[in-house]
């Protein structure tokens, strides 16, 4: 994950601009102290000079730009290529608009400039049996009024995609047609998370299960999210039972009532902080994910 970046002015070492995308600013100290690092490392080797260095609980990778020099601070878990590919694009840009433009310019429209260095995807597949409701689920994470009529997803996959902000990704959520659908186990080759719905019937949870077990042989990596659906129809099983019999925690959900809403947020935001190996911060789940 890509905290922050920050442009700063490279006589002085002053900043012209910086991005949030995570809770806190990095404190000036630290950034003072990368600098010095970065100065000792430059004089050992030109070639080190473009090397990340990790200071505290921080990754820093950084750019000269003509006038200036750009920063980007990740966690220490960053994938140096992906980092290393996204600041090369920002330095370039920014070496040619700072050529063109003030400083000012590029202070008061350094969000848009950089964002579109920063961002990146992270795929979540909505996965179950048909009619246990996904599209509902979907909805009420929208927080739209959830459909009472069920229309069957019929496209293989990518049915329906939503764009929700995390820090500086931008989750894609697919809502994958049923299995009958799509006649086979379906590519997850590119997704990144995936929410397995059951509603709470044994024969749906069962067959779940077998899902389950199919996409753990094929994609061990891949974190599954259970969400026992319908908990309001009669003769449901209990979430408790469900996470029993499937072996890992199952969450109680009603995928058609908005009074959920809060609940599913809150699945999605651990999953995503579980995954990105942060803390759980102290700050309203609406902070964190915008949608
Ligand atoms: N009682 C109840 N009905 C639900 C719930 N979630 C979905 N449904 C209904 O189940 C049907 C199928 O839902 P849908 O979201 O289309 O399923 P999908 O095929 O998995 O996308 C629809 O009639 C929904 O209104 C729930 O939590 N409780
Ligand atoms: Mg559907």
């Amino acid at each position: 994950m890509i905290f922050s970046t920050v442009l700063l002015n490279v006589k002085n070492k002053r900043k012209i601009a910086s991005s949030e995308y995570w809770t806190k600013p990095i404190p000036r100290k630290v950034i003072s102290k990368y600098l010095a690092k970065l100065e000792t490392q430059a004089k050992v080797s030109e070639r080190l000079r473009y090397q990340p260095i990790v200071l505290e609980k921080y990754k820093f990778f950084s750019r000269d730009c003509g006038d200036g020099i750009i920063i980007f601070v990740t966690d220490p878990d960053e994938s140096n290529e992906d980092v290393t590919d996204k600041i090369n694009r920002a330095a370039s840009s920014l070496r040619s608009i700072l050529v063109k433009h003030t400083k000012k310019y590029v202070k008061t429209h350094y969000d848009q400039i950089i964002y579109r260095f920063i961002k990146s995807r992270f795929v979540i597949a909505l996965v179950g049996n048909i009619g246990v409701g996904k599209t509902s689920l979907l909805h009420l994470l929208m927080g739209k009024i959830p459909p009472e009529t069920h229309v069957p997803t019929i496209a293989v996959n990518t049915e329906v995609i939503e764009e929700i902000r995390f820090a500086n990704y931008e989750l894609v959520i697919l809502d994958f047609a049923g299995r009958e659908a799509a006649g086979r186990l379906w590519d997850f080759s590119s997704t990144d998370m995936i929410f397995l719905l059951t509603d709470s019937t044994l024969k749906n949870i069962v067959d779940s299960k077998s899902i389950y077990t199919e996409i753990l042989s094929e994609y061990p990596e891949l974190p599954i999210i259970l969400v026992a659906n319908k908990q309001d129809t009669p003769h449901s099983l209990d979430s408790s039972v469900i996470s029993k019999v499937m072996g890992f925690d199952a969450h109680a959900m009603v995928a058609i009532d908005l009074a959920y809403r809060n609940s599913l947020l809150q699945i999605l935001l651990k999953a995503l902080l579980e995954h990105f190996k942060l803390d759980v911060p102290d700050l309203p789940v609406e902070h964190l994910l915008c949608i």
